[in-house]
C-alpha cells in the first residue's frame, strides 16, 4: 500500500490539471475527503477542479474549502453556462465513490483518452475495476482514514484544515465510532487529528446536533412503525412520500434514522424503506449483527455498499392501509 501511496503522490506532483471527484450526493466522508485534498492542492499550488454531482445530504458548510466544490456539472462562469471539460484534466482522482456510476462522470472516465490517469481512493468493496491506480482498503472505516495513510506515507503536513476534514470523514462514516469497522487505528487517527487542531465540538454540533423539529417527528414515525419479520428476524419500517413531504422531510435525516434503527436488539438487521419522487423506493439496510452481510441483499436488489450499511433504489410506490402497506 505504501508504494501505491507514493505512486499516487508522484502522479499528483507531475499533473498539470487535476480533477477531484467524490460520489454523487456526497455524505460527510465524501465531502470531507474532497476538502482535505483541496487543502493539499491549495498548499502545493496545484491546478485543480473539485466536483461532485448534487448537493451534500447534510450541512457541511463548516468544512474548509467547501465553497470551492462544484456541485452541478453545469455551472456559471461570467454569466455563461459551462460544463466540465473533461479532456482538460490529465489526472482524475476519485474519492469514496463505491462505483464508477456514482462519480457522475461514468462515461467520461470510461472513455478517457491516453494521457488521462485515474486514481481511486476508496473503502467500499470493489464492484468493477475502473481506475489505473486503485487504492482500496475495504476494512477502513472511512475514505478519510485511507487519506490519512496517504498523507503519512508521503510526509505531508497535517494542517488544521486537513485534521478537521479527516476527523469529520471518520466520525460521520463510523457513526461516531459505533459501526463495526471502527478499529484501533480509526480511534488513534481520530485522536491524532485532535492533536493537529481538529475541532471535535464543532464537528459534532454540525453533524449530530443538527436535527430539525420536522426531522425529529419523522424519526418518531419511523420508530413507531417499526416491525419485525419473524421468518428472517429482520426489522423494517417504511415511510410513504406523502408522510415524508407532510413532515418537511429532506435527505439529510434519513441516514441517521437508518443508523438509529439498527440499535434494535437481537435482530439480524433492519430495512428502512421510503418512497421517493418519480415512483421509486429507496431502501437503507443496516446491521449490528456480527456475521450479517446486508450488502449481499443490497447488491441483489441492484444497489451496493458495505457489509453493515448498504442501500438500493427500486421502482415502485408504497400504499399504506392502516397498519399494513404494500409495494405497487
Ligand atoms: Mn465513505
Amino acid at each position: 500500500m505504501k508504494e501505491k501511496f507514493k505512486e499516487a503522490f508522484g502522479k499528483i506532483s507531475k499533473a498539470k490539471n487535476i480533477l477531484l471527484v467524490a460520489h454523487e450526493r456526497p455524505d460527510g466522508d465524501a465531502v470531507a475527503s474532497l476538502c482535505a485534498m483541496i487543502d493539499l492542492f491549495e498548499n502545493y499550488g496545484k491546478k485543480y477542479t473539485a466536483f461532485c454531482q448534487g448537493q451534500p445530504i447534510n450541512h457541511f458548510s463548516f468544512l474548509p474549502h467547501i465553497e470551492k466544490i462544484i456541485f452541478e456539472n453545469i455551472f456559471k462562469i461570467s454569466g455563461e453556462n459551462k460544463k466540465l471539460n473533461f479532456h482538460d484534466f490529465d489526472l482524475i482522482i476519485t474519492l469514496d465513490c463505491g462505483s464508477l456510476e456514482r462519480t457522475g462522470l461514468a462515461e467520461e472516465i470510461e472513455k478517457r483518452q491516453a494521457g488521462q490517469f485515474v486514481i481511486e481512493f476508496d473503502h467500499h468493496p470493489m464492484i468493477k475495476k475502473y481506475s489505473d491506480l486503485e487504492i482500496r482498503k475495504s476494512e477502513a472505516a472511512a475514505t478519510a482514514e485511507i487519506l490519512y495513510y496517504f498523507f503519512k506515507a508521503n510526509k505531508i503536513k497535517i494542517t488544521k484544515n486537513i485534521a478537521n476534514c479527516l476527523l469529520t470523514g471518520i466520525l460521520t462514516d463510523s457513526g461516531n465510532f459505533l459501526y463495526p469497522m471502527t478499529s484501533e487505528e480509526t480511534m488513534s487517527i481520530a485522536s491524532e487529528m485532535l492533536l493537529h487542531g481538529a475541532k471535535f465540538p464543532q464537528i459534532v454540533k454540525n453533524t449530530v446536533h443538527n436535527k430539525s423539529l420536522a426531522a425529529m417527528k419523522l424519526w418518531g414515525m419511523a420508530l413507531s412503525g417499526l416491525k419485525i419479520n419473524k421468518k428472517y428476524n429482520f426489522a423494517f419500517s417504511v415511510l410513504t412520500l406523502d408522510e415524508v413531504e407532510k413532515n418537511g422531510g429532506n435527505d439529510d435525516i434519513f441516514d441517521s434514522i437508518s443508523g438509529f434503527l439498527s440499535n434494535l436488539y437481537g435482530v439480524n438487521g433492519v430495512l428502512f424503506l421510503r418512497e421517493i419522487e418519480d415512483g421509486r423506493l429507496k431502501g437503507s439496510l443496516r446491521s449490528a449483527h456480527s456475521s450479517a452481510d446486508v450488502s449481499a441483499l443490497a447488491v441483489a436488489l441492484g444497489g451496493g455498499g458495505h457489509k453493515k450499511a448498504s442501500g438500493f433504489v427500486l421502482e415502485g410506490k408504497l400504499k399504506r392501509d392502516g397498519e399494513s402497506w404494500e409495494i405497487i
